[in-house]
């Protein structure tokens, strides 16, 4: 009697156990879920800044835009104004077409061949240092030279 006394009281603390375990198994379940979320976030903002180191951060594209001067050229009375400009390398030169004729803006070693209708624009960015000789392919007095340093 003791026994089956004892193996009810066992089943129902069995039972109780059960329950207890099922909602201690579910707080665990909540609790890993709960770390590894956290985990997650952490591991995530911990790669953010490792990622980030081949994005451009703010002192690469201060330097980019320390070297990237940008210097512009008209087209005006079928003339390049300037037609001559001393840039250092890194720099852009932009031609804008101001007049109602079409022109072309093509470089002697062929790197640039754009040609302007009106309001028409081409830039280009030199790189490497040289005399650049430009050119207009439909008025032949039209021309320049970009001396890069
Ligand atoms: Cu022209």
């Amino acid at each position: 009697m003791t026994g089956l006394k004892y193996l009810g009281g066992n089943k129902m603390k069995h039972s109780k156990n059960g329950l207890e375990n099922f909602s201690f198994q579910k707080k665990i379940l909540l609790g890993l879920m709960i770390m590894g979320v956290f985990l997650l976030v952490v591991s995530c903002s911990k790669e953010i800044p490792e990622e980030s180191v081949n994005v451009p951060t703010e002192e690469s594209v201060d330097a980019v835009l320390a070297t990237n001067e940008i210097h512009a050229i008209v087209i005006e009375n079928n003339q390049f104004m300037p037609r001559d400009l001393d840039i250092k390398a890194g720099h852009t030169v932009e031609w804008t077409n101001k007049e109602s004729a079409e022109h072309t803006v093509s470089f002697e070693n062929g790197d640039l061949d754009e040609f302007l209708p009106s309001e028409g624009r081409a830039s280009y960015t030199f790189m490497e240092k040289g005399e650049f000789r430009y050119f207009c392919k439909l008025h032949s007095g039209m021309q320049g030279t970009i001396s890069v340093s």
